[in-house]
């Protein structure tokens, strides 16, 4: 029997790799996005099916994590097997913005599926998958941090997510609901959403190299991630649902880097060379080589500075994940370094950038976008 999996934030840089993942599988997906005034779907798009010429594996239906009625109309007619629940407002800056919609979506929004899954009265067949999020520790008890390390959240989205992480614990405790929390690190690919640091980073890097742009402006070049590739830890997530137990899960590379680092590696794979000087909001990155035959940024040229207000009211200064548990019980182990994850990124978005530089010099405009 084929098995229905339902996703929540399909339209999402995770949603993208695991339903494509699903489908490979054999899977018959059903995914939910958020109606927009314009498209979102551009993530998924290489997986749509048309419903005029075959048989669809892949269906898209419009649904909200703030909307029970919705949600339980969904799970209803598609009776999944297993639901994955990446839908959130998951950027961590914009979260101190709107504090109660995040709340709203990332918190409650888990606790509507959870009690779908039982007013529905599928509680021995639907397994359900939360992202849970390495922001929980927030302010670092343990180093590393591993699934029995204390929380501490320091953002509005951490403290949502907490509460979506305990309420998926109590749901498996009180109704014997297959549930579980992928407690993942960072993990980032070319189709991580541009205000993330490390795809601003490799975009910026990519424009500033031809031209298009001249300064990336950062925040807090100091913080330390442990930064892992979504392809590889969407498999992950697949793999928690298919065990005997319920049981939450650490995943991480187990290495960490700063994102000053990051920025150094992102530069280097176009072949420029960077030096730092000042401190903290008056640090500056400055050209030191320039190896690249792409690249049109010269020696001494400025093209990183701190931007105070990027800074955020609570910061989350490092995180490292210890992924032992993951490896013994779940046989998981990350493929991707850091060094070839950049590689990856700042090669799409080079490429995106050359065909904006070629539509600039034909004379049509092109737009920054800042953040
Ligand atoms: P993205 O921001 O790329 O995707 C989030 C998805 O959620 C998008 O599809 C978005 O829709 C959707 N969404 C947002 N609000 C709602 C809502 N109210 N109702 C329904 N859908 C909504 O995140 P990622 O793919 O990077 O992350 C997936 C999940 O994993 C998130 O829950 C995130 O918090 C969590 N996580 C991510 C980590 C990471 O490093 N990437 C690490 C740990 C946890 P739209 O496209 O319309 O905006
Ligand atoms: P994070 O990711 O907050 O860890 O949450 P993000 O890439 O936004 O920030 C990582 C670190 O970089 C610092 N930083 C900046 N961040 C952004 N976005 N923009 C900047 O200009 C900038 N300069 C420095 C940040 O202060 C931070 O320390 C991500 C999200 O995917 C969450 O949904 C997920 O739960 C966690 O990862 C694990």
């Amino acid at each position: 029997m084929k098995k229905v999996a339902l996703i929540t934030g399909v339209t999402g840089q995770d949603g993208s790799y695991l339903a494509e993942l699903l489908l490979k599988k054999g899977y018959e997906v059903h995914g939910i996005k958020r109606r927009a005034s314009s498209f979102n779907t551009d993530r998924i798009d290489h997986l749509y099916q048309d419903p005029h010429v075959s048989e669809r594996q892949f269906t898209l239906h419009y649904g909200d994590l703030t909307d029970s009625s919705n949600l339980i109309r969904i799970i209803q007619q598609v009776q999944p097997d297993e639901i994955y629940n990446l839908g959130a407002m998951s950027h961590v800056a914009v979260s101190f913005e709107s504090p109660e919609y995040t709340a709203d979506a990332d918190g409650m929004g888990t606790l509507r599926i959870l009690e779908a899954i039982r007013i529905l009265g599928l509680e021995k067949k639907t397994r359900f998958y939360q992202a849970s999020t390495s922001e929980l520790y927030g302010l670092v008890q343990e180093i590393p941090q591993k699934e029995t390390t204390p929380f501490y959240p320091r953002s509005p989205y951490a403290v949502a997510k907490m509460y979506a992480y305990w309420i998926t614990v109590n749901y498996r405790e009180a109704y014997g609901i297959y549930a579980c929390n992928g407690i993942l690190f960072n993990h980032e690919s070319p189709l991580r959403g541009e205000t993330f640091v490390t795809r601003k980073i490799t975009r910026a890097i990519s424009r500033i190299a031809l031209g298009l742009q001249d300064c990336l402006y950062l925040g807090n070049l100091s913080a330390l991630r442990d930064w892992g590739h979504a392809r590889d830890y969407v498999e992950m997530q697949w793999l928690m649902l298919q065990q005997d137990k319920a049981e939450d899960f650490v995943i991480a590379t187990g290495v960490q880097y700063s994102v000053r680092q990051f920025v150094e590696f992102a530069a280097a794979e176009l072949g420029v060379k960077l030096a730092w000087s000042g401190e903290a909001e008056n640090e500056i990155g400055t050209v030191v080589a320039v190896t690249g035959t792409d690249a049109k940024c010269k020696v001494g040229d400025v093209i990183v500075k701190v931007d105070p207000r990027y800074y955020r009211p609570t910061e989350v200064e490092t995180l490292l994940g210890d992924p032992a548990k993951a490896k013994e019980k779940l046989g998981w182990v990350p493929t991707t370094s850091l060094q070839e994850l950049v590689a990856e990124m700042v090669q799409a978005d080079f490429t995106a950038a050359k065909r904006d530089a070629l539509v600039k010099l034909a004379g049509f405009q092109t737009y920054d976008h800042h953040e």
